[in-house]
């Protein structure tokens, strides 16, 4: 048994992701002295992890990324509209080398527990490593797509071939030349992945349960005029981001897509679908919000999808059903749907004809054999609370997250649950996460906990914690401004369906940044209304 070492920390931050570093930078700054602890021997955070083939983000580069430093926007050079996943990685390499961040971070440190000790008004921690950590903060900066989530299929352990998961991709390359690849699950990941797999694989099988909508990327690479140019005016690209309800650097449409002649209806959507990939959905301001509207929406795509896929039985599984346009969150594809015109792409319905089990040589449906030299789990994660219910977090009389949040999460502003005295969630369900670019939200999530630690300690308090009247309105505002829109209309992980037995309710906020950046500035103009603060009597004597 290792020997454990106690330390006091100002603020132990979990996750050296976007947040987490964000996090660590920003409190550093204040004066706190911060430990990150990450399970990786890498910064990075879901960047690290996810390196499937085609892996990139949906939110483009020059908006996914941190604002709060203009010398790292002016120096850093997206080559690519849509960064992929190594471009990103790079960049969050050289965040935390130029702000010499990886001094403060632990790796290959899981986070065990954390139990909240009531008379010294201090977390202690402990890690995978067997450390013992004291700390006046505690952080989860841990991601909302950060547990995976494979199906548990009979006879996988029977497969002669290679069995990969999205998002615990290998760092070493793998090589589908001459190969029969089979990919569960048509989310964002299944989706990036089919086109560039289907070049090199011999033959490609997509098993799909649910038809999602995919927009095209439009991918560009950045030419030295367009980077130029943007950061002449970066602060007012951040400024349209930060303002608009998605946290994408553009101005939405103000009007109703029921508004406009369908001629000039045409034209908006075709401009939108050849420039805006996720802002399609925002090319009118009631897409996500009006059946009706998001009908018109609905019959564009649907056309799009039908001019692109050749075979009308392919193309009659591909047209999503059931569900509004964007009520789960679409995919931003290169070449998806083109892609099953190859011969070598073959599309299986599995609500059609369900998987059976894996056998030494493939998948088994109810009507057939899939013969498969790699399968590839591209089945989704455990979204927003998986990570954040995964270690053993013990908060005021020995009540843990977990029953706690039983019946669903249940916090103020996402960021304070009650019960659970100086403990910050980043980005997590309650706040607009991935109902926007998350980097808009994790950027306002790290200022507002340092703000209000550094208010904290200058009035002399120990302990902050959200007051249960203000956790409970803002969790029936969530959900009721959830009711305001279509999201709750598609079985999606914004529901919390994506996880058999996980409780149905709503877990982002569907107000839109801007709206929820007005909330926090009100709570700090109105003297933090809604926490509570304790001064203790028994102070640390360690
Ligand atoms: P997603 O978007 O959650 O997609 C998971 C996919 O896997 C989706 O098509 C699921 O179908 C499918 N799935 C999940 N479980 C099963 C089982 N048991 N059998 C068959 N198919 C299954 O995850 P991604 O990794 O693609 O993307 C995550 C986010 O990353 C994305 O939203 C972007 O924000 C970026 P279902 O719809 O559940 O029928």
């Amino acid at each position: 048994m290792q020997e454990k070492k106690s330390k006091l920390i100002d603020a132990v931050i979990v996750g050296a992701g976007f947040a987490g570093l964000r996090a660590l930078y920003t409190l550093r700054k204040a004066g706190l002295s911060c430990l990150v602890i990450e399970a990786s021997d890498e910064v990075g955070g879901v960047w690290n992890y996810n390196r499937y083939p085609g892996a990139r983000c949906d939110v483009e580069s020059y908006d996914y990324s941190y604002g709060f430093s203009r010398e790292l926007e002016n120096e850093w050079r997206w080559t690519e509209r849509y960064a992929k996943q190594g471009e990103i990685l790079e960049y969050i390499r050289h965040v935390a080398d130029r702000f010499d961040l990886k001094k403060d971070i632990s790796f290959k440190t899981r986070l065990e527990s954390a139990q909240y000790d009531e008379s010294h008004a201090t977390w202690n921690i402990e890690t995978s490593k067997g450390d013992r950590l004291t700390a006046r903060f505690f952080i989860m900066a841990v991601g909302q797509l950060s547990k995976p989530k494979k199906p548990d299929i009979k006879g996988e352990s029977s497969f002669k071939g290679n069995i990969y998961h999205s998002a615990l991709w290998p760092r070493e390359k793998v090589d589908f030349t001459g190969k029969r690849v089979g990919i569960i699950g048509t989310g964002s990941s299944g989706v990036q992945m089919t086109p560039v797999i289907s070049d090199q694989a011999d033959h490609l099988c997509i098993f799909q349960r649910t038809a999602n909508y995919s927009i095209p990327a439009c991918h560009a690479h950045i030419s030295d005029e367009e980077d130029a140019s943007i950061k002449a005016d970066y602060k007012t690209r951040r400024e349209q981001a930060r303002n608009s309800p998605s946290g994408l650097g553009f101005v939405p449409n103000g009007a109703s897509a029921l508004d406009d002649p369908p001629d000039i209806r045409e034209k908006n959507f075709e401009e939108a679908w050849n420039r805006l990939g996720f802002g399609f959905a925002l090319v009118y301001k009631d897409i996500l919000l009006n059946e009706e509207a998001n009908d018109v929406a609905k019959e564009f795509v649907h056309r799009k999808i039908a001019e692109k896929v050749h075979d009308p039985v392919v193309r009659e599984k591909l047209t999503p059903k059931g569900f509004p346009f964007g009520a789960m969150r679409p995919a931003v594809d290169h070449l998806y749907y083109e892609s099953f015109n190859r011969e070598n792409v073959e599309l299986v319905d599995i609500k059609e004809d369900p998987i059976q089990e894996i056998t030494e040589t493939g998948i088994r449906t109810e009507n057939n054999e899939y013969p498969l030299d790699i399968i590839i789990f591209a089945t989704g994660f455990d979204v927003f609370t998986g990570s954040l219910l995964a270690p053993e977090i013990v908060g005021r009389n020995g009540v843990t997250l977990r029953e706690r949040w039983k019946d669903g999460p249940k916090n103020y502003l996402g960021l304070s649950t009650v019960g659970f005295p100086n403990m910050f969630i980043m980005v997590g369900p309650g706040s607009p996460s991935l109902l926007s670019n998350v980097l808009v939200s994790t950027e306002d999530h790290a200022d507002f906990i340092r703000d209000l630690i550094v208010n904290m300690k200058e009035a002399g308090m120990d302990e902050v914690e959200a007051n249960a009247e203000a956790e409970l309105q803002w969790v029936e505002h969530v959900n009721e401004h959830s009711k305001k829109t279509l999201y709750p209309k598609a079985a999606s992980y914004y529901m919390g369906a994506e996880v058999p037995g996980k409780p149905h309710v709503f877990m982002p906020y569907s107000g839109g940044v801007r709206s929820y950046r007005r909330t926090l500035y009100d709570v700090m103009d109105n003297d933090w209304k809604g926490f509570d603060m304790h001064a203790i009597e028994e102070r640390d004597v360690r």
